[in-house]
């Protein structure tokens, strides 16, 4: 047994494995959880975040609105199945030149020592990384973006290593970037970003075809006794365009740029029909998980075909094992 490190989740979403099922993450068999029109505004609700907070759940949620914008929205859980989302989106304080909002999409929540960080895609004369802190989910200091355009998916670690902030990210273009690979920076202070190393990158050939295009980061790395557990995307262009898949890897605890083990197989991909048809078809694309350090489960939040929002499950154990069954040879 391995072991996650943190707080227990008492209140974890959790369904069992359904008997003979063959893969390392199962779905929650009441998917989607959140409809693309659960709020008043919306035409798409998928791409989001999920923390443990008071007694129950917080989120952030990308919502994409009915004239197609993109923006990102408070919301708050019993059980982290059934979200109230609030029906207007997240205000921000601070300096108004970065305050000032072109889009917002694909967040990230992230605890770190004493508040709530929120990272997400955003535009500020092309994508980059927004960062900003909450204590409530009610009031959002927004903090200097963390990198220089073009930059999607930033994705912080829950707590300093080697006394600095890290985060890893994915460089990008301005449109549908046919690139893509994970690097890790650090920061004393969340605002200066820097020591940026490479982590891995796509794998070109039969060995892993699925993550050949374009990887990217997706939860906040899961703190375990063997290393950091991973979730990330992976893509491959096919005649029908992108599909992306979900993938685990294992890095070394403190200098997270190293990579211990990595799956060749995916772990999870576009298989149910609110994964394969919405808005973009083929996408399963994981923003949050939730880590309970008391049983090793874990529960994923995905967003499906850029529409809804799906759960699934794993545990720390499974993904392990599924790595050293389907080892990927690291260079
Ligand atoms: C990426 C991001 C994601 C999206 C995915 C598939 O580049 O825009 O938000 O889920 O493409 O469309």
């Amino acid at each position: 047994m391995s072991k996650i490190i943190g707080k227990p989740i008492k209140n974890i979403p959790w369904q069992d494995k359904p008997e003979g099922y063959q893969m390392p993450v199962w779905r929650y068999d009441a998917n989607p959880i959140i409809k693309r029109d659960a709020i008043p505004s919306s035409n798409s609700i998928f791409n989001s975040a999920v923390v443990p907070f008071e007694d129950g759940f917080a989120g952030v949620f990308r919502c994409d609105s009915k004239s197609v914008s993109m923006d990102i929205f408070p919301g708050f859980s019993k059980d982290g199945i059934n979200w109230e989302i609030s029906h207007t989106p997240i205000t921000f304080e601070g300096d108004p030149e970065i305050t000032k909002r072109e889009y917002r999409y694909d967040p990230r929540v992230c605890f770190i020592e004493d508040r709530y960080y929120i990272t997400w895609c955003n535009g500020y004369h092309g994508p980059t990384i927004g960062v900003a802190y909450t204590f409530d989910f009610k009031t959002f200091h927004q903090m200097e973006n963390a990198f220089l355009p073009y930059n999607r998916n930033g994705v912080l670690f829950p707590r300093k290593i080697g006394g600095n902030y890290a985060m890893i990210s994915r460089p990008s273009d301005t449109g549908h970037t046919p690139f893509g690979d994970i690097f890790y920076s650090v920061s004393p202070d969340l605002t200066f970003w820097g020591k940026h190393r490479y982590v891995m990158g796509t794998i070109n050939g039969d060995a892993s075809a699925w993550q050949s295009k374009k990887i990217g980061p997706g939860p906040i790395p899961i703190e375990t006794d063997e290393g950091w557990l991973m979730i990330y995307h992976g893509v491959i262009n096919t005649c029908n365009g992108f599909v992306y898949r979900m993938g685990c890897a294992l890095l070394d605890i403190d200098e997270p740029w190293k990579v211990k083990a990595r799956s060749s197989y995916y772990i999870l991909g576009p298989q149910e029909l609110y994964e394969l048809t919405g808005d973009v078809p083929n996408v399963t694309f994981p923003c949050a998980a939730l880590a309970d350090s008391e049983t090793g489960r874990i529960a994923i939040y995905y967003g499906c075909a850029d529409t809804v929002t799906g759960l699934a499950f794993t545990t720390v154990d499974e993904l392990l094992a599924y790595m050293k069954e389907h080892p990927l040879e690291i260079k």
